[in-house]
Formats: structure tokens, sequence, C-alpha cells
């Protein structure tokens, strides 16, 4: 069982030695643990203080892509690597190191695929009241998109098994946090929650530069990530509500019309009608969002399959499939080395 902890970096040269020097060195029922710096395009010596820290992998871009994209090529490294688990944590030592022994848990049991460390927000004395209120109501909001149970959606400390990495697809740029839970929860993986220790801040939270800032991100990502899931409910329930004021003017317009008065409320007959034709459009957007929704799922099973090709080692495509089984036998014992019958 191999771990590999990934640590996404932008401009960490002061805060990687206290984070590095954390990470724990075993683990029972893990055989190796490695660890993997990503480097955003880092102006400062983000670089050579990893590599004098002795860390086993370093990945990077030349520029600074953002956390989704960072997040994202260090899982990909992991899996390439060989990692059976990933577990995620910042530069900045926001998380206690020693608890990715109580992370990786509910994975090396079986009992979960992803599990989230819970900061338990209520008791972290260095966030405002307003940003606790946010992130408990913004977690809320999360938990109803994805179907999950996660409480901290917004914390990076995270494990994931080599399948649930596999299915990992991030198509935001600003942070993978909630995509990666709402993707999930849609597709009903296991996720647990785990109660984590965070250490005193080294310095400030340079992904929420403001209150403003954090709303906006998180609700355009929410609302982008769960209407690509779940169109149909999107646009239906949209076009309930336009169908529905325009069914209560034209009942409104009925009565006034046999009543005698109908006359004099033509303005509000127009605008029933184009509250049910803006209706029909949305019911028709949520149709075809549909049809690009299910053929994005078709796309993810059919990334999934190539990356367990392209990652996995033969033995393992072996071991989970019957077909690879002979095929892959056959090729890997040479011609005439094969034992006479
Ligand atoms: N701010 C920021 N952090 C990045 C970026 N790329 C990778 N990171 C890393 O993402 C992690 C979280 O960033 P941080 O500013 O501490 O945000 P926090 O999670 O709100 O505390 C750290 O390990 C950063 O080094 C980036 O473009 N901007
Ligand atoms: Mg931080």
């Amino acid at each position: 069982m191999k771990l590999i902890i990934q640590i996404p970096c932008f401009n960490e040269e002061h805060t990687l030695p206290a984070t590095i020097n954390a990470l724990p060195k075993k683990i029972p029922g893990i055989d190796e643990i490695e660890y993997l710096v990503i480097n955003d395009g880092s102006t400062d010596r983000t670089v050579a203080v990893a590599r004098s820290l002795g860390v086993h992998h370093i990945i990077g871009f030349p520029n600074n892509r953002g956390l989704a994209k960072c997040f994202i090529a260090g899982i990909d490294a992991c899996l390439r690597l060989g990692a059976d688990i990933i577990v995620n944590t910042d530069g900045d030592n926001q998380y206690n190191g020693a608890d990715i022994a109580r992370l990786v848990q509910p994975l090396l049991s079986g009992k979960a695929e992803i599990a989230v460390g819970d900061r338990q927000v209520d008791s972290i004395e260095h966030f405002s009241f307003v940003k606790k209120k946010l992130q408990k109501i913004g977690s809320w909001i999360v938990r109803l998109a994805s179907g999950s149970n996660v409480v901290d959606t917004t914390s990076g400390f995270r494990a994931f098994t080599r399948e649930a990495a596999m299915r990992l697809n991030v198509v935001s740029d600003y942070s993978y946090t909630l995509e990666t839970l709402i993707d999930a929860g849609c597709r009903k993986m296991a996720i647990a929650n785990v109660p984590v220790r965070i250490n005193k801040p080294l310095r400030k939270s340079r992904l929420i530069p403001s209150t403003s800032a954090y709303i906006k991100n998180s609700a355009s990502t929410i609302m982008r990530i769960y209407s690509m899931r779940q169109p149909l409910k999107v646009f239906l329930t949209l076009s309930g509500l336009f169908s529905l004021a325009g069914i209560i003017l034209i009942i409104r317009y009925l009565y006034y019309y046999f009543s005698g008065s109908g006359s004099g409320h033509m303005q509000s007959l127009i605008l029933a009608a184009i509250l049910i034709i803006v209706a029909v459009q949305l019911a028709a957007f949520g149709l075809l969002s549909d049809a690009i929704s299910a053929s994005r799922k078709v796309n993810d099973e059919i990334l999934y399959r190539l990356k367990r090709i392209e990652y996995d080692k033969m033995d393992r495509i072996i071991a989970g499939n019957d077909f690879f089984l002979e095929a892959s036998a056959t090729k890997s014992v040479p011609f005439t080395a094969r034992p006479k019958d």
C-alpha cells in the first residue's frame, strides 16, 4: 500500500519546511509514504526549498495556473507514480500533518473512497464570525447540491483511493474543493468526515482575498457544477416558476374577461405570453443540457477507462478484469520461454 501526500504550492518557501517536517513518515497499514510538491509557477524559492527538504517528487508549471489545475496535475502524477492512496494538504501548514494517519483510516478499512478533514469550523479562533457562518451556509448548500453528508466542504485536507482519484475530472479554474465534492456526491461515492486539527495560521489565506470574492466564486462554482450534473432539475424548476407566473396572469385575465372588463388587461396578457414562451425555452434548454450531461457521463466513463489503461500496471488490470487476464498472460510470457505441455 503506497501513500503519496501531495502539496500544491504557490510561493510557499517560508511555510513549506514546517509543512513537510510535520508529515508522517510511517502509518500502520501503509508500506510506503512519499511526498509530492506541485509548484504552481512560484516566483520564490519554493522548488529549491522542497528539494532541500528531501521531497520525493516535484512537478510544476512554468507559470501560475491556479489551485484547481495544480491539484489535478498532482493527482495525475500520483496515479502515474503508483499511489494507492493520495492525500492532499496545503503548503501553508494549515492542517496538522500528524492527522493524515487518521484521515486515511476510512479508506484503509474500506468504509469510504474519499475522506474529508473536518476542521470543526466553529472552534477555529482566527476565523471571524462572518467567515464561520458563510462556511457553514456554503457547506449546507453543497450538501444539498451533492446529496452528500460532508461537513467541511472547503477543506483542502483530503484523502482519495486510487479508484476515486481516477474518477476525478475538474473543469473549474478557481478551486477543486466544491466541484470534486458535488461531483463525487452526484456519483454516490462513499465520503467520510474525519475530525482534524489545524495549526495557527502562518499567513493569511490568499485563495480567499475577501468575503465577497469568496461568495462570488463559491456561488458560481456551485451553480455551474450542479447545473452540469442535474440540468433537468435546474431548468425544469426555472421553467415551472415562469409557467406558474404566466398561468396566474392568464387566469387573472380570463377572470376579468368573463366579468366584462377584459379590454383593460391586455398588458398582463402580453406579459403572460412572454412568461410562457420563456418557460417553454427553459424546458427546451433543460432537455438540451440533459443530452449534453448524458454525453459528459459517457465521456467521464471513457476517460476513467483510459486512465486505467494509462496509469495502471498490467497486473492491476489483470486483477480487475478477467478479459485482460488471458490477453496479457499470453503477451507477457515470451513465446520461446513458454513451458511445453
Ligand atoms: N492562493 C493560491 N494558492 C495556490 C495557488 N496554486 C496553488 N496554491 C496552493 O493552494 C493552497 C491553499 O492556498 P491558501 O492561500 O492557503 O488558501 P486557503 O485554503 O484558503 O487557506 C496552498 O498550498 C497554496 O500554495 C494559487 O494560484 N493561488
Ligand atoms: Mg491556507
